[in-house]
């Protein structure tokens, strides 16, 4: 009877455990977006926005994030520690609740708001529901507390030992359930370090230190930038040439939105980065921070021009897109409550933030050019010449247009096009030269299969500026058959002619450089294209590999050696390489890198524009020395893996 009476408690403990975290495991994409690689790696993110409110409510000053040897992943903090007195009425302990309650977080919140994890803002509990296991120890009070749980349930009590005392904090390690994260549990190294000293940068003063514990040697960085996002710009531009030498930094506060911006302007650049934050998540849909910090660097500077009589009384003003030519920026608001908008949620939405932005940053910057004429006066005249090469690009674009009209077929000569008209089924491969060119005609299906052959090295794109790059017969090809207006016309997807544009090169060093380049171009001219996901890396196979009846295709040299590993020892087999498409016939290069079915594609994507940016500087710009410096560190089969394709 006793034993039925504790069975039966004990499942109705566990039931509401379940009901409450059952919704998560349901529907795990409600909560964390995805349980793709985002998704996963999602987990640790909400783990270190709780260690970072501790930081930022001033508890906490060092974070610890291992990735250890079972794949599994602790975050450690030396804060105060999750509270663990038990509640009167759930007679659960706090811990137990912030672990296994939905949103139950907030309400130890102790004041102030709660800054990060605005985007999901879902709670420790959510990484509970998510894991296989999860396994919390808190110090403090002279105790050390443990309690492990499996899938969202506990199945220690809280256990507390006495302790020296000499150290509080928290310690979370969690498992990755496979049968909710079914694609992958494997955590990527460069994934969560790009994302960690982001926020190392964001939080001045936090340090962050981050072990890979996978491999031998481990490897163990720290992030700890006491400047701020200051340091943050001056790592952005660390291979630009400047313009000006401090970098212009604006603090403030004003109706509990804090503000906080640095910028500056760099010569020899013809885009901007301006990257925005709203409570540490990036806003990469802009929002009401960034409109409003636009907004002030076109008004302060066009009034100083006017001041200086820079522009004449009948002259227009300079426009945004001039102003911003070459600038480097980063703001970081923090709003109490957060409105994110847009389908994901990475847009600031609150307005009362464009006025507060606005004023704050019109202050600073307004006394700091009359303080120095020399950097105002070379802001300005940088911006003058972008807008008169506007000018000249707009002419040029004209020239094209007029061109396509004049000519009886608009699209370019080489362009094999696919006979669909529904650009949501078309696919356009950019292919390196006229033989690789004529395999993937072959092999296509002309369909929705469109080929288009750029010859060569099409531009050195950092190097020149619009109005050349428009004159370019490679970039007038692309553009005409891609259907695309060109940079500072709004970006409209109804006239893409192709929803996949997929770049198909060699998997040789020249083939790497042609990828970068027409990356370079899309990221600077056509930025939209990637933000929006347009943009496709084939993923042709390296090897082909065969052994009596059977051939098999490998994208890698490790996936080579795994494959015959699984071979009898005596067996014969034979290794073929291909060293380009061109040796690829028509029919391979159909089965294995252009099929929907059975090709492997990979989706480029901006994670880090920042990241981006340096590898397009890095590997373009006028400065020879970093560029070797970066080729030699990263191979020169560089294949951008650092973009996150
Ligand atoms: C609320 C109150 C207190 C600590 C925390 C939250 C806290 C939560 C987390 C989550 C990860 N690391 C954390 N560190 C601290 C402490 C209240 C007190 O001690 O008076």
């Amino acid at each position: 009877m006793s034993t039925e009476n504790q069975t039966t408690n004990y499942g109705v403990d566990q039931i509401q455990v379940l009901e409450g975290l059952e919704p998560v495991r349901k529907r795990p994409g409600m909560y964390i977006g995805t349980t793709g690689p985002r998704g996963l790696h999602h987990l640790v993110y909400e783990v270190v926005d709780n260690s970072i409110d501790e930081a930022l409510a001033g508890y906490c000053s060092h974070i610890e994030i291992e990735i250890n040897a079972d794949g599994s992943v602790s975050v450690t903090d030396d804060g105060r520690g999750i509270p663990t007195d038990i509640h009167p009425t759930t007679k659960k302990s706090a811990l137990e609740t912030v672990m296994t309650v939905l949103h139950a977080g907030g309400k130890f919140g102790g004041g102030g708001y709660k800054v990060s994890g605005g985007l999901h803002g879902v709670g420790i509990s959510v990484v509970n529901a998510l894991s296989e296991w999860v396994q919390v120890t808190v110090k403090r009070q002279n105790q050390v507390f443990t309690q492990r749980y499996e899938k969202g349930v506990p199945v220690t009590e809280l256990i507390a030992k006495p302790d020296t005392g000499d150290f509080t904090g928290t310690s979370i390690t969690f498992l990755p359930d496979e049968e909710i994260f079914t694609e992958t549990t494997e955590f990527d190294y460069n994934t969560l370090s790009g994302r960690l000293r982001e926020l190392a940068y964001l939080n001045a003063g936090v340090k962050i230190t981050f072990s890979d514990r996978r491999v031998t040697p481990e490897h163990i960085e720290t992030y700890c930038y006491e400047g701020g996002i200051r340091e943050y710009v001056t790592y952005m531009t660390r291979e630009k040439e400047v313009l000006h030498q401090d970098i212009i930094y604006v603090e403030g506060e004003k109706n509990g939105v804090q503000v906080e911006v640095a910028f500056q302007w760099c010569i020899d650049s013809y885009s901007d980065t301006i990257l925005g934050f709203a409570n540490n998540i990036r806003t990469v849909d802009g929002g009401t921070h960034l409109d409003g910090l636009k907004a002030v660097l076109t008004r302060t500077l066009n009034n100083i021009a006017r001041k200086r009589n820079k522009i004449k009384e009948n002259e227009p003003n300079l426009g945004g897109e001039n102003v911003r030519e070459g600038l480097t920026a980063v703001i970081s608001v923090k709003v109490p409550d957060p409105e994110f908008e847009g389908q994901t949620k990475t847009k600031l939405g609150n307005s009362e933030v464009r006025g507060i932005v606005d004023s704050l940053v019109g202050e600073v910057l307004n006394d700091y050019l009359q303080c120095n004429p020399n950097v105002a006066d070379s802001v300005i005249d940088k911006a003058i010449q972008a807008f008169k090469a506007a000018d000249a690009a707009r002419r040029a674009r004209e020239l094209v247009r007029r061109k396509s009209v004049l000519e009886s077929s608009p699209l370019p000569g080489k362009l094999a096009d696919c006979s669909s008209r529904d650009s949501s089924e078309s696919e356009i491969f950019l292919v390196e030269g006229d033989s690789a060119g004529g395999s993937a005609k072959q092999g296509r299906d002309r369909r929705f299969q469109a080929i288009l052959p750029l010859r060569g090295k099409i531009l050195n794109i950092e190097k020149t500026d619009d109005a050349k790059i428009y004159k370019n017969n490679e970039i007038q090809s692309l553009i005409t058959a891609l259907g695309l207006g060109i940079r500072g016309d709004e970006f409209d997807p109804t006239q893409l002619r192709y929803h996949h544009i997929v770049i198909m090169t060699d998997a040789d060093v020249d083939g790497a450089h042609i990828r970068t380049l027409l990356l370079t171009f899309f990221y600077r001219y056509q930025r939209a294209l990637v933000e929006e996901g347009y943009i496709y890396i084939a993923c042709p196979p390296l090897y082909k590999l065969e052994r009596g009846k059977n051939h098999f295709y490998l994208y890698s040299e490790r996936e080579l050696q795994q494959k015959i590993a699984e071979f009898p020892a005596n067996a014969n087999y034979n290794i073929q390489r291909f060293k380009g498409l061109g040796e690829m016939m028509p029919q391979q290069l159909w089965d294995t890198t252009m099929n929907p079915e059975t090709r492997m594609m990979k989706r480029v994507e901006i994670e880090d524009a920042a990241q981006a940016d340096h590898i397009f500087t890095v590997l373009m710009g006028d400065r020879v020395a970093p560029r070797r410096e970066f080729i030699e560190t990263h191979g020169p089969g560089l294949n951008l893996t650092q973009l996150d394709v």
